[in-house]
C-alpha cells in the first residue's frame, strides 16, 4: 500500500490506484466525461484534471488515468483545477448545439450538470466555426445527433468492447472529427444490433431512442381503439430512477397505477407471457433433449442477440429456440385469445409494450410476428419513454398508491419476473423442466445467478446430466458461440442476453451518470429487485400459473401444440 493526501485527508490506497479512485475512497468526486472503468480509459476529455504534487510542486494531470504514488498530495478542487475544468467546458460548448431547453437529456445531461456546477455562464466565449451534421435516423431504434456529440467515445468503446460489434468509430481527424459508421453509412445500413448500449452510456443528448410517446397517447385518445399495455420484468426495477428513487427501487405497484392514470384500457404484464414462454421453451428443450434434436438449445427472447446471431453466426441459427420472445407472445396472445374472448376486432386493439430495451423496437417489425394478421405489438416504448409520458401527464409518481395488474394477462409467477436478470430465463426454464421430469419443485438455482461473464452449471435431472451456460453482453456471447462452432461446447441449454447483466441493464433503462456507474454495479442493484419479488411471490413456477393453465385449456390445448406453434413460435433469417 501507499499513502496519499487528498485535500488534506490522509489515506492508504493499494498500489496502482488512480487519482480518481483514491479521491472517491476519500469521499471526493472527480468529474469525468469520457472515462468508463475498464472500457474507456483514454484520458481524453480533460474534465478530470486534478492537481498533484509528487515532490516537485503541483501540476495538473488527468485524474482518471494517472496512478497515485507514495506521499502524493492531491487537490481535487483548487482554484487552478476549477479554472481549467471550466475552460475545457467552455471549449466543448463552443461546438455544441446548446439546444438544452427541450433536449431529451435536459435534467440528466452530464454536460449540463457540469456547466452549472462550474458556473459556465457564457457558453459562447470560444464560439467560432461550427461543424453541422445531419441527424442519422436510419436505424429502427435510435437516432444520432452529432451536433450534440462531445466526442467522449463512450459509445464507440461500449459497442466495440462490451458488445464486440464495433459499427461506430471516429471519422476524419482534428476539428473535423465526428463519430459515425465506416464509409459514412447510416447506422441502419450497418450490422448494428439495436442493443442501445451506446445510448445508455451517452453523457449528453447525442444518442436517443426513437420516441413513440405521442403516437401512443394519440391511440389512447382514440375512442375506436382499445389500448393494452404490457410491462417487461426489468422495467419495474428501473422506472423508479426516473423519479429520483435510488437504484434498486421496486416500482411495480406505482408503475401499474401510473399506467392506469395514463389511460390504458388494461394494464397487463409481460411476466404472464414469460410464464407462457417457459411452458413452450421447456417443452421444446425436453423434446430436443429426448429426441436427438439440435443441442445446445439457445434462448431467443433478446432481439439484439437474435439479430447478432443472424448477422454473425447464421450457421448456428438451428440452435435458437423457435419461441417468440415474451413481448411478442404477449401481443400474439392478446390479439388472438384475448381479442376473441372479449369480442374485440384485433384491428382495433393497440398493443403497447414498455421495455428496458431498444431492440424491441426492431423486433416488433420483424417478419412472422403477426399471429392475428396484424402486428403482434404496435409500439415498444423504453422505460425512459414511459418516464417521460408520466412526467408530461403531471402524474405525481412518488405519491401514487401501489396498484395491481389487471386479470387475466397480468397474472404471473416468480419464475417470470426473474427473466429480467441474466440467468433468469434459464432458472425459470429449469424449474419447469425439472418438475416435468421428476415431479419435484425446485426454486433457487444460485449457480446461474449473478454478473459473472460466463456461468456454467451441471444438474442431475432424473438421472440425466444437463449442462447449462448463461452469458450476457455480446462480446461474452462470442466466446460461447465460437466454442459451439469449434465443436468444443458440451452444454445442452444456453441462455444469451444481448445486454451485460440482462434486461435490467438494457439499452432502454434510465441513464445513470458515469460518476455513479463507475462505482456502483447497477446490474446487481436492479437484479436484486427481481429476485426479491420472486421470493415474495406465492407461486414461483411457470407451470403453476392459473392464468397460463387456463389459456392452454381454452385456446392452445398444450405446450408445443399446432396452435401454439402458429401463434407463439417464429423462424429466423439467414
Ligand atoms: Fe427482457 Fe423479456 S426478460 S427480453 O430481458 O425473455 O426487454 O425485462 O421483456 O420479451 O419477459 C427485455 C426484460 C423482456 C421479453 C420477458 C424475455
Ligand atoms: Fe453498437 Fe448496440 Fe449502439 Fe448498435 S445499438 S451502435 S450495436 S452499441
Amino acid at each position: 500500500n501507499i499513502t496519499v493526501k487528498i485535500n488534506g485527508v490522509e489515506l492508504e490506497v493499494p498500489k496502482g490506484t488512480t487519482v480518481l479512485e483514491a479521491a472517491h475512497m476519500a469521499g471526493f468526486e472527480i468529474p469525468t466525461l469520457c472515462y468508463m472503468k475498464e472500457i474507456n480509459e483514454i484520458g481524453a476529455c480533460r474534465i478530470c484534471v486534478t492537481e498533484v504534487n509528487e515532490g516537485r510542486g503541483f501540476r495538473l494531470v488527468a485524474g482518471c488515468v494517472y496512478p497515485c504514488s507514495n506521499n502524493m498530495e492531491i487537490l481535487t478542487s483548487s482554484p487552478k483545477v476549477i479554472e481549467s475544468r471550466k475552460r475545457t467546458l467552455e471549449l466543448i460548448l463552443s461546438t455544441h448545439d446548446r439546444k438544452c431547453l427541450s433536449c431529451v437529456r435536459s435534467g440528466n445531461c452530464e454536460l449540463q450538470k457540469l456547466a452549472k456546477d462550474y458556473g459556465v455562464e457564457d457558453a459562447t466565449v470560444y464560439d467560432g466555426v461550427k461543424n453541422e451534421y445531419e441527424v442519422d435516423n436510419s436505424a429502427p431504434h435510435m437516432y444520432r445527433d452529432n451536433n450534440k456529440c462531445i466526442l467522449c467515445r463512450r459509445c464507440v468503446a461500449v459497442c466495440a468492447k462490451t458488445q464486440g460489434i464495433g459499427v461506430i468509430g471516429a471519422n476524419e481527424r482534428g476539428f473535423k472529427t465526428y463519430i459515425g459508421s465506416a464509409f459514412d453509412m447510416g447506422l441502419g445500413e450497418t450490422s448494428c444490433v439495436s442493443c442501445g448500449q451506446c445510448i445508455a452510456v451517452c453523457p449528453v443528448g447525442a444518442l436517443s431512442e426513437k420516441d413513440y410517446t405521442k403516437e401512443v397517447m394519440a391511440a389512447i385518445a382514440d375512442p375506436e381503439k382499445t389500448v393494452l399495455v404490457q410491462t417487461a420484468p426489468a422495467v419495474r426495477a428501473g422506472l423508479g430512477e426516473c423519479f429520483g428513487n435510488p437504484i434498486g427501487t421496486n416500482a411495480e405497484g406505482k408503475m401499474a397505477a401510473a399506467l392506469r392514470r395514463l389511460g390504458f384500457d388494461k394494464v397487463f404484464d409481460t411476466d404472464f407471457a414469460a410464464d407462457l414462454t417457459i411452458m413452450e421453451e421447456a417443452t421444446e428443450f425436453l423434446d430436443r433433449f429426448s429426441n436427438g434434436g439440435t443441442l445446445p438449445l439457445i434462448t431467443s427472447c433478446s432481439p439484439g442477440w437474435i439479430k447478432f446471431c443472424e448477422h454473425y453466426y447464421p450457421d448456428l441459427l438451428d440452435h435458437l429456440s423457435s419461441c417468440k420472445s415474451p413481448q411478442q407472445m404477449f401481443g400474439a396472445t392478446a390479439k388472438t385469445y384475448y381479442a376473441q374472448k372479449m369480442g374485440i376486432d384485433p384491428k382495433n386493439l393497440v398493443m403497447v409494450s414498455i421495455m428496458p430495451c431498444t431492440a424491441k423496437k426492431f423486433e416488433i417489425g420483424r417478419p412472422d410476428q403477426n399471429a392475428a394478421g396484424v402486428p403482434d405489438v404496435d409500439y415498444a416504448l423504453t422505460t425512459r419513454e414511459l418516464g417521460r409520458m408520466i412526467e408530461r401527464a403531471g402524474i405525481l409518481f412518488n405519491s401514487l398508491p401501489e396498484e395491481k395488474f389487471d386479470d387475466p394477462l397480468g397474472i404471473s409467477t416468480g419464475a417470470a419476473v426473474i427473466f429480467g436478470a441474466t440467468g433468469g430465463v434459464m432458472e425459470a426454464a429449469l424449474r419447469t423442466a425439472v418438475y416435468t421430469l421428476t415431479g419435484e419443485n425446485v426454486t433457487d438455482l444460485p449457480e446461474v445467478r449473478g454478473t459473472k461473464d460466463i456461468k456454467e452449471a451441471t444438474y442431475d435431472v432424473a438421472g440425466n446430466k444437463v449442462k447449462v451456460i448463461v452469458t450476457s453482453g455480446l462480446a461474452n456471447a462470442r466466446k460461447v458461440l465460437d466454442d459451439i462452432r469449434a465443436g468444443k461446447c458440451d452444454a445442452q441449454f444456453i441462455e444469451i442476453m444481448a445486454c451485460p447483466g440482462g434486461c435490467v441493464n438494457g439499452g432502454g433503462q434510465p441513464q445513470v451518470p458515469m460518476g455513479i456507474r463507475n462505482f456502483v454495479d447497477i446490474r446487481e442493484e436492479r437484479a436484486k429487485v427481481l429476485y426479491n419479488l420472486d421470493k415474495s411471490m406465492p407461486l414461483r413456477q411457470s407451470h403453476e400459473n392459473p392464468a397460463i393453465k387456463k389459456v392452454y385449456e381454452e385456446f392452445f390445448e398444450k405446450p408445443g401444440s399446432h396452435k401454439a406453434h402458429e401463434v407463439l413460435h417464429t423462424s429466423y433469417v439467414k
